[in-house]
């Protein structure tokens, strides 16, 4: 699984374009998605280059790991989604449809997600 550092979320973190952030630790950043797909639409990003949340889970330290998941949790936290709920996503790979080949986790929330389209 090899990393294209040329893909739009390397980019962001090294600045060479604008995001809006919405945390950032020594290991993860987060910025609003920017097409929206619900109220809350924020994709939490570790800032080393793994291509997917199983090369993520091989590949990351336990520090990267760990500091990914807290950020996560502190963004569900300060929204103040945890009581209506929220969806979270990670698409993987070409039957995944994954568009930006950086892993990353969609938090979506602020309207109800209706059935998964499976
Ligand atoms: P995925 O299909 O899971 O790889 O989704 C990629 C998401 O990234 C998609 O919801 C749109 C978002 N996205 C693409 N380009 C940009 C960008 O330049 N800035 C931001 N903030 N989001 C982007």
């Amino acid at each position: 699984m090899s990393y294209d550092d040329h893909n739009i979320f390397a980019k962001i973190l090294r600045g060479e374009i604008p995001s809006q952030t919405v945390k950032e630790t020594e290991h993860t950043l987060a910025f609003k998605d920017i097409a929206p797909q619900a109220p809350h639409h924020v994709l939490v990003i570790p800032k080393g280059a793994y291509v997917t949340a199983d090369d993520f889970a091989a590949n990351a330290s336990e520090a990267e790991i760990v500091d990914f998941w807290r950020t996560f949790g502190d963004i569900v936290a300060e929204l103040g989604v945890a009581a209506d709920g929220y969806r979270i996503i990670s698409n993987a790979g070409r039957d995944g449809l994954q568009e930006v080949p950086h892993y990353h986790l969609h938090i979506l929330a602020g309207r109800s997600m209706g059935p998964m389209l499976l």
